[in-house]
């Protein structure tokens, strides 16, 4: 599947070299830190997404997925996600895909990150 996705990029590079697949340029909370109880996250892209083609989700320690809302900038490159209640303290595992509007490729990536404290409310 990787060899697949960078074959396909290689392929889109070579038919026109100015258009290289994004990256992860930033998330919140950081990647493997330890925060106070929060309740959305945010990843910033280098490149705009595909909105309908990309997600993120947040699993805890125990495997579940928590939910929430998925939302988008104006210049579709911060994904979001609000979730439905604050998170108790715990390990959370981020897990996100997304569609390059510029060069069609598909990318994906997880972080962990921990919280701490007890919601406050
Ligand atoms: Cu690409």
């Amino acid at each position: 599947m990787v060899r697949y996705i960078l074959a396909v990029c290689l392929l889109i590079l070579s038919v026109s070299p100015s258009r290289a697949c994004g990256i992860l340029e930033e998330a919140s909370p950081k990647v493997g830190s330890t925060v106070s109880s929060i309740d959305y996250i945010t990843l910033t892209f280098s490149q705009a997404i595909d909105a309908s083609a990309s997600n993120v989700k947040i699993i805890n320690d125990q495997g579940k997925e928590i939910t929430g809302t998925k939302l988008m900038s104006d210049k579709n490159t911060v994904l979001s996600l609000r979730t439905d209640h604050f998170l108790s303290s715990g390990r959370y595992k981020v897990s996100w895909n997304v569609l390059w509007t510029e060069c069609g490729c598909p990318t994906q990536g997880k972080y962990k990150f921990t919280v701490t404290d007890k919601p406050p409310h």
